[in-house]
């Protein structure tokens, strides 16, 4: 991979680590490292450069998007229960200047009410739901073709 290789940042927030070993009828039963997996060869494909998180701290996912100012063109994220409770997330997205995609594997509208509000859709370029893992994936697709549109 050339060293100009733009690196997108793919976060992933609370629980997520538990993805394929429950609730398979509402996360599906990939696991996270298969999530990475699939992530890493379609970033390739694209001409881009994955780099994968998972935390269960609110704290350590706000000091890694701001990692991501200096590391990252852009950021796809999964920010899993923070979506509905986080404005400390929102802001540090806020001071990201690159695309930044929100992933949800569920559809949160056809779900319980909270879920339907998001904080980090305030600060999200764009936002993918229901599509279960595919959304990564999508997500990855939509980052390669703003980044191509931003470099002009
Ligand atoms: O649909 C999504 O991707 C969510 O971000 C997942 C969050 C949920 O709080 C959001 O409302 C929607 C939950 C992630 C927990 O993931 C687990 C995976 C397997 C087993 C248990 C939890």
């Amino acid at each position: 991979m050339p060293s100009d290789t733009p690196t997108v940042f793919v976060l992933n927030g609370p629980n997520l680590n538990l993805l394929g070993k429950r609730q398979p009828e509402i996360y599906g039963t990939e696991t996270l490292a298969d999530v990475e997996r699939a992530c890493s060869e379609r970033a390739a494909n694209l001409g881009l450069s994955s780099a994968f998180h998972q935390s269960n701290h609110e704290g350590e996912i706000v000091e890694t998007i701001h990692r991501a100012r200096d590391e990252a063109a852009a950021i796809v994220i999964n920010p899993a229960a923070y979506t509905h409770t986080s404005v400390a997330i929102m802001d540090a997205l806020l001071a990201f200047d690159g695309p930044i995609i929100e992933v949800h594997l569920s559809n949160v509208h056809r779900r319980e009410e909270f879920r339907s509000h998001s904080w980090v859709s305030k600060a999200a370029t764009g936002v993918i739901c229901g599509l279960g893992s595919r959304g990564y994936l999508l997500a990855l697709d939509a980052v390669a073709d703003l980044l191509d549109r931003e470099a002009g």
